[in-house]
Parts: C-alpha cells; sequence; structure tokens
C-alpha cells in the first residue's frame, strides 16, 4: 500500500482505503454561488477555453467541500467543435451543434486531424490545475462516449425523442458506424493528450447510452467505450471509469469491458452490481441526486444504505448516480460530504 497516493486511486486499485473516496459528477458548476458569479463575468465557452478560469471553476468545489477528486471543467461538446461543427450554448436552451450531422457527406467533412492543437486549451487547463492540486486529491479527465457525441451531433441540439439519430440508426446504421468509428478515434486521442497533461484517471460519460434498447447497446455504444478503454488499458494503464445511463440491462453490457471501474447509475441496484462486477471492476455511484432535496435524515440514510454495501471493503468510490443539480441547497451537499467521511471511517475501521 501506497498511502501517499489519493484515496481515490488506491480504491480503483482496491488497496486498502481509510474512508471511501467522495466526488460528485458535474460538482463545478451553476449549484456554487462562486460558479454563477464567475459566469456573470464570461460566458460559458469562454470559461471553458481559458486555462485559468477552467482551472478556477475546476478548483471551488475542491476548495469548498474538500473532495478527493478533481474533475476538469470543461464541455464533452468541445470534440464536436474541433471537428468542424458550429458550437453555442444558448441561455436556457442549452447547447447547439450546426450544421446537424445527417449524411455521410456531413460525416466526411468531420475532420480529426490537428484534434490535440485545437484542443490545446484543454491539455493546459490540465497541467495548470495539477499544478494547484496536492497528491492526495486526483485529477480526473473525461470525455463523452461516442454514441453520447454522435446523439448531440445528429441532433444539433437536446431532445426526447432523439428522432434524427434513431432514423440514421434503423435506416442508415452503416452511416451511425461510420461516424462513430470516427468519434472513437478522436476520444480515445482526446483522453490520451488529457493522460499526457496530468489526468490520473479518465471518465466516459454515456449519458444517452439509456436511449439504446438492450439488444443493440453493444453494438453501438459499449463496442466503441470498449475499444476506448482497451487502447488505453494497452498504451498508459491510466484507469478509466465508464458511466453509462440506463440501470443493470446496460450495466450487464460491460461485463467484459477493459474498464477498471464501472459507474452506477441510481436507477441500478448497487448491492446487485457489486455481487455482479465487484470482483472484476471496482464501482462508483450512486446515490440518487434528488436526496439532496431531502431533510438531513434521509440524506444520512441513503448514504449509510450505500455506504454499506462495500462496508469496510475497498473497491468503492461514492458518487451520486448521476449529475449534482442545480439547484439544490449547499448546506445539503455539505452534510453529504460529512456524513461519508463520518461513516465511511467508521466502517474502514472496523
Ligand atoms: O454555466 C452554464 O450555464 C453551463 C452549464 C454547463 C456546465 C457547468 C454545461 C452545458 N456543461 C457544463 C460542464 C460539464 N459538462 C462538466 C464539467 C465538470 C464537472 O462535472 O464538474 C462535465 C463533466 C460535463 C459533461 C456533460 N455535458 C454531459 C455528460 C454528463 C451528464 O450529466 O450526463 C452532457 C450530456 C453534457 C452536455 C451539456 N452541456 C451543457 C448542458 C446544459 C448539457 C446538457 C444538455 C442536455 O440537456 O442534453
Amino acid at each position: 500500500m501506497n498511502a501517499s497516493e489519493s484515496l481515490l486511486l488506491r480504491a480503483i486499485r482496491k488497496e486498502a482505503v481509510e474512508r471511501t473516496p467522495i466526488w460528485i459528477m458535474r460538482q463545478a458548476g451553476r449549484y456554487l454561488p462562486e460558479y454563477r458569479a464567475l459566469r456573470e463575468k464570461h460566458d460559458f465557452l469562454t470559461v471553458c477555453k481559458t486555462p485559468e478560469l477552467a482551472a478556477e471553476v475546476t478548483l471551488q468545489p475542491i476548495r469548498r467541500f474538500g473532495f478527493d477528486a478533481a474533475i476538469l471543467f470543461s464541455d464533452i461538446l468541445v470534440i464536436p467543435e474541433a471537428m468542424g461543427q458550429t458550437l453555442e450554448f444558448l441561455e436556457d436552451h442549452g447547447p447547439k451543434l450546426s450544421p446537424p450531422v445527417r449524411t455521410a457527406k456531413d460525416i466526411e467533412n468531420l475532420t480529426i486531424q490537428d484534434l490535440t492543437e485545437k484542443l490545446d486549451f484543454v491539455a493546459q487547463a490540465v497541467r495548470h490545475i495539477r499544478s494547484e492540486l496536492d497528491d492526495q486529491t486526483a485529477l480526473i479527465g473525461f470525455s463523452g462516449s461516442p454514441f453520447t457525441l454522435a446523439a448531440y451531433m445528429i441532433e444539433g441540439k437536446p431532445t426526447r425523442h432523439f428522432k434524427f439519430l434513431k432514423t440514421m440508426l434503423y435506416a442508415q446504421p452503416e452511416l451511425l458506424h461510420q461516424l462513430l468509428t470516427k468519434l472513437t478515434a478522436a476520444v480515445t486521442a482526446y483522453l490520451k493528450m488529457q493522460i499526457e497533461a496530468g489526468a490520473q484517471v479518465v471518465q466516459v460519460f454515456d449519458t444517452w447510452g439509456s436511449v439504446l434498447p438492450v439488444h443493440l447497446f453493444e453494438e453501438f455504444s459499449g463496442k466503441y467505450l470498449n475499444a476506448i478503454a482497451a487502447e488505453i488499458r494497452q498504451s498508459i494503464q491510466t484507469p478509466v471509469i465508464l458511466f453509462s445511463m440506463g440501470g443493470m440491462d446496460h450495466l450487464i453490457q460491460l461485463a467484459d469491458s477493459p474498464a477498471h471501474v464501472l459507474g452506477v447509475d441510481w436507477n441500478t441496484d448497487l448491492a446487485q452490481a457489486k455481487k455482479l462486477f465487484g470482483d472484476e471492476f471496482a464501482l462508483q455511484g450512486n446515490l440518487d441526486p434528488t436526496v439532496l432535496y431531502g431533510d438531513r435524515s434521509a440524506i444520512g440514510r441513503e448514504v449509510e444504505r450505500v455506504l454499506q454495501v462495500f462496508g469496510a471493503e475497498s473497491g468503492h468510490i461514492f458518487n451520486l448516480g448521476h449529475g449534482i443539480l442545480h439547484d439544490v441547497p449547499l448546506e445539503n451537499v455539505e452534510f453529504l460530504v460529512e456524513e461519508v467521511r463520518r461513516l465511511s471511517e467508521r466502517l474502514h475501521r472496523k
């Protein structure tokens, strides 16, 4: 055991830990007053593209809550922009990518040449953040999954039914595979760039894997997630966390993945996930994000439920089962972090 290494990395390797490491998906962002204050002065993409500002926002939740890991502040959609689409964030309407990718020609026009040069502002932010963090706080890099990126690129904006994505999937699946193959190369290069700049763990967010029927998940998302994890495992050995929404049926599809960690969404039974995957993987999750609307007794009870699945064992990273919501009371986040520390220390002392 190397106690000078961060709790997060030790938990991923299932080495002894004195308590369960905690970070929260989307921990930098709108629920924090200091983030909102900075956003009054700078628009979202300017924050992403200015390494000092991206670093500042990354560090805000670390200063306030002392999380065991920082996650690079950026967005998954900087990849489509670097490949040639125009990216805008419209107040209250979310991201817009134009023109949407719908034809073979549109896919051909997307370029992955010079991708890491175009995204050098991310590498600079990572170096900056790493230089400000102590050894105990791990730095997590991230990307969207090929399928999730394809969903935004084809639709052009957030949608409920994914009509254009599903049309391509069922009418011209070979086109979608061309796009996913291109994106897999882009995501792999992008994550390697972040690792070379100082990210010690990388997470792939497969948010929209959830809109695939189970029997198509492997073909359109799982296969590409695994190709990324396999390449990173072979070439650099940096741990990869795969976070795919969609419940147990989707998670089962990742049972043979070369990833080191599986993210467990809030809709999945963590105890069952541990039985099925706990030998092969470390697990991350999975408190229902809306528990943070509840009172202290509910938060305490639900935290204990999650922690008891692992008890004194290593191999667990505490997190929400999806991103934190922007209007949860700050004092509840503070209480959550305290409770995870207090209860997990007690469990690990036994
Ligand atoms: O300030 C603002 O108004 C912008 C809001 C915002 C923020 C804070 C967006 C726009 N992106 C982000 C940062 C972000 N996005 C991070 C930063 C680091 C952290 O976690 O603290 C990360 C990891 C993401 C990842 C992301 N972006 C995902 C995957 C994770 C998930 O929650 O499922 C997705 C789907 C996006 C797309 C996106 N970017 C922004 C918004 C509002 C959305 C969602 C759009 C939709 O509803 O479909």
